[in-house]
């Protein structure tokens, strides 16, 4: 299953680069210093060029950063997007502290911070599954949960979320998540 309809938005799995995406933004998987790193963060900047990283450092000037389960917002650079909500997921520390709150949060700050700068649509990497160390099974199911339960409870304000999933095996796993949150057979 890879495609659902929760709070008039329309939710779409698919494997892809998030680089390369066409929705309004899309989310970073951005450490708490901004100052970038591998992974999704690697490429974004690489794409977006350095007007990113400038913008990130003024954020980092005024506020210090940004809290693990809090998410940011800069304008896209060169990305196809026009923003980058950089969103910043736990490290995996085991699953008794606190990670699948702090994952459930970085989702919904996200998608809230796209709704109050009137961001129509977001695609999201799978945060925290990679260099941070999360379980991916765990994670679609706490990533869904939140998609799910913001947009029920803010229906109408986005038009599409996408999941964007970098293999086909992590695609897979969000497939198989996205049906059991729907509570039918895959
Ligand atoms: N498009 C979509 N997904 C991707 C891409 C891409 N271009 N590249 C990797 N992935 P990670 P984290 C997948 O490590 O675990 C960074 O160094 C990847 O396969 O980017 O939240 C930051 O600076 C994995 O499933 O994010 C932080 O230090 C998922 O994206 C730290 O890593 C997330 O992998 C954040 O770690």
């Amino acid at each position: 299953m890879r495609e659902v309809t929760w709070g008039g938005t329309r939710v779409f799995l698919v494997q892809g680069d998030i680089t390369q995406q066409t929705t309004e933004a899309i989310v970073n998987a951005a450490t708490s210093g901004l100052l970038g790193g591998g992974g999704v963060d690697g490429a974004i900047h690489r794409a977006a060029g350095p007007r990113l990283h400038q913008e990130c450092l003024a954020i980092r000037a005024r506020q210090g950063g940004c809290p693990t389960g809090h998410a940011v917002i800069t304008t896209g650079g060169e990305l196809p997007a026009r923003y980058v909500i950089h969103a910043v997921g736990p490290v995996w520390r085991g699953g008794d502290n606190d990670e699948d709150k702090l994952l459930y949060q970085a989702y919904s700050n996200s998608l809230a911070l796209a709704v109050e700068k009137g961001i129509k649509s977001v695609a999201f990497p799978s945060l925290s599954t990679g260099a941070y160390g999360f379980p991916i099974r765990r994670a679609a199911s706490v990533a869904l949960r939140a998609l799910r339960e913001f947009l029920t409870l803010n229906p109408g304000m986005l038009a599409e979320v996408r999941m964007v999933l970098f293999s086909k095996r992590d695609l897979e796993v969000y497939e198989k998540a996205l049906a059991a949150e729907l509570g039918v057979e895959p």
